[in-house]
């Protein structure tokens, strides 16, 4: 079990398509990096994308942010979750529903864990465009515990339904 206190890097997807989206994943982002022990070293660019999922809903704002931080992925998880409460997250009532804010901890260092209130590397970390393509931006070169290059993965992704929404930086999967 990890305990934490030595600093380690943590990777977040952050999704939204309720109460302006693009301004709710703004704010995550400075919440990301208000957490205790934490700092939000690199966030990615806004992404839109067709919701996954078999619910009619709005399209998503999604992006991925990376983390350093001293907590353990449990007391990190938990701060996640007080973020997506206080802005107006409402849990549980229909799987893959809408929702202001999902913060997802995709990554935590080098570990895995597969326990139901936390699994990681998140599930469906390596099904996902809108986790895949943000992540690669902002690290490239990352290993993904247990599923190999982030590279691999992202060359067998397809952008489609996925749209960058800033321009600045220019992605390429080679
Ligand atoms: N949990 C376990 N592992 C983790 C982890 N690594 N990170 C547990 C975060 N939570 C984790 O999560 C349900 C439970 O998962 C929690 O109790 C936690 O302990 P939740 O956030 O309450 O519920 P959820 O997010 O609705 O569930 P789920 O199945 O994780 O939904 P997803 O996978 O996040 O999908 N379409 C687009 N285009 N973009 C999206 O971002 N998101 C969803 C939601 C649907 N469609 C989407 C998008
Ligand atoms: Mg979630």
């Amino acid at each position: 079990m990890r305990t934490g206190s030595e600093q380690v890097c943590a990777y977040i997807a952050l999704g939204s398509n309720l109460s302006d989206p693009v301004q709710q994943i703004t704010r995550a982002f400075a919440a990301l990096d208000a957490i205790p022990e934490t700092r939000c070293v690199l966030n990615s660019s806004l992404y839109a994308s067709r919701p996954m999922g078999e619910i009619e809903q709005a399209d998503y704002i999604n992006a991925a942010a990376t983390l350093e931080t001293c907590l353990s992925p449990r007391n990190l998880l938990h701060c996640l979750q007080d973020i997506e409460s206080r802005q107006g997250r409402v849990r549980g009532e229909v799987r893959w529903g809408p929702r202001t804010l999902d913060l997802d901890l995709l990554i935590y260092s080098d570990w895995q864990c597969h326990d139901p209130e936390l699994t990681i590397p998140h599930p469906g970390l390596s099904q996902r465009n809108f986790v895949l393509f943000p992540l690669y931006e902002i690290s490239p070169g990352l290993m993904v515990p247990g599923l190999g290059s982030l590279q691999g993965l992202v060359k067998k992704a397809s952008m489609i339904g996925l749209q960058r929404l800033e321009t600045e930086c220019e992605m390429s999967v080679s």
